[in-house]
């Protein structure tokens, strides 16, 4: 059986150990996702951004979710609707709105992969793949990595329901139940893998359930209660910081907009039905709970949302006139640099160094047969 936590009412903040402070920038990163948000597609009708993945609807839960993790140490591991999770993860609007322009300094993949394809060496988010659930290996083998090598990191990793139907999934999930591993996983449950609804996609009513399966706890969180998410994910980060193995997380939300800027969701879901979740919004219920809490009042919202929209405003501006990658480096890090083999290791345990160690101690077979030379067409 599959845990339920229950909203609350009340002062709760300070029991999870959150300052006022915490609260104000939690609710601050969801609003400036928001407006990212809402920027992104006005781009897209412009002419100016060929295609973006929404976040609205979705940032309470991924604000609550991913603020327990340690920047530095530990690694996220987001899918492409994760906007809030990589602002929350250290982000900023340039770096959204360099990928969306697909400039040269795009911190994720310069723009290289679609947007929304997430990536920073420096704030400990690993980059993904456009398949769905591919990251579910790649996580669990993070979290190996971490366990076999003694530290006390945990990683966090989020996907859709759909991705829940993928092989990649229960085979990720299993191997870490097997191992104990320090992962967290969190299923988005927006009710939709595209137009493809929950009951089309699965027999049971909730995600969380299968993680019985693999020998771990599974919880069922009210997504857009952002301290419930915090809750649900400081207790397994902790669980899993501690050697208890994993935790199935499952965060019931919505999405506002269609799946991605080239879909219309009125072909597969009625207007009343959005409107319906828009009245449930985590940004609304948050901001009550704040302004219960005497921590903000109708004119500091407006004039956080104003500052924020001007920073998103200028952002925008600096992105759009950022250099373009040049056509000459279409093929960089396609590639090794050089020729395939052992290569010296520098000693500070970084990097292609890394790689070549692990070539080596696999007997060299992962090495291709035949490398392209650089620069090669292939
Ligand atoms: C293996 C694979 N199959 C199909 C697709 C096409 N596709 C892209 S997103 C998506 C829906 C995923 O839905 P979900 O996991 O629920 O995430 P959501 O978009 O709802 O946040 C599909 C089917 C894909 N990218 N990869
Ligand atoms: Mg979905």
């Amino acid at each position: 059986m599959a845990t339920r936590v229950q909203s609350q009412s009340g002062s709760r903040h300070s029991a999870l150990g959150l300052s006022d402070q915490d609260l104000l920038d939690m609710y601050r990163t969801m609003v400036m996702a928001r407006l990212c948000d809402e920027a992104q597609f006005r781009l897209n009708r412009q002419g100016k951004a060929p295609f973006v993945v929404p976040v609205s609807g979705h940032e309470g839960c991924q604000v609550g979710s991913a603020w327990p993790y340690q920047k530095g140490k530990d690694v996220f591991v987001p899918y492409y609707r994760d906007m809030a999770i990589c602002l929350t993860a250290g982000m900023g609007p340039r770096d959204v709105f360099l990928a969306v322009f697909g400039k040269k300094d795009d911190p994720s993949s310069g723009g290289r992969q679609m947007p929304a394809h997430w990536s920073s060496k420096r704030l400990g988010i690993l980059t993904g793949s456009s398949p769905i659930a591919t990251q579910i290996p790649h996580a669990a083998g993070v979290a190996y990595a971490m366990k076999y090598r003694g530290e006390d990191g945990a990683v966090g990793c989020w996907f859709g329901d759909g991705a829940t139907s993928e092989g990649d999934w229960h085979e990720g999930l299993n191997f870490s139940g097997i191992h104990k591993l320090p992962v967290v996983w969190y299923c988005e449950n927006n009710r939709y893998a595209i137009s493809v609804p929950l009951s089309k996609q699965m027999a049971v009513k909730d995600v969380a359930v299968r993680a019985e399966g693999y020998g771990f706890e599974g919880v069922i969180v009210e997504g857009n209660d952002v301290l419930a998410c915090y809750e649900a994910s400081k207790n397994a980060v902790e669980k899993a910081r501690a050697g208890g193995g994993p935790t199935l997380v499952e965060l019931k939300t919505y999405r506002f907009h269609p799946h991605t800027s080239d879909d219309d969701d009125r072909a597969y879901r009625s207007r009343e039905e959005v409107e319906e979740a828009k009245r449930n919004d985590s940004l609304i219920v948050f901001a009550n709970y704040l302004k219960d809490q005497g921590l903000i009042n109708e004119d500091g919202m407006e004039s956080l949302r104003a500052g924020l929209k001007a920073e998103v405003d200028a952002e925008v501006g600096a992105a759009w006139n950022a250099e373009d990658p040049s056509a000459e480096s279409g093929l960089l890090h396609v590639f090794a640099d050089g020729e395939p083999g052992p290569r010296r290791s520098n000693g500070d345990g970084g990097g292609d160094d890394e790689k070549s160690d692990a070539l080596e101690s696999t007997g060299g077979e992962a090495t291709p047969a035949e490398a392209p030379a650089q620069g090669e067409k292939v």
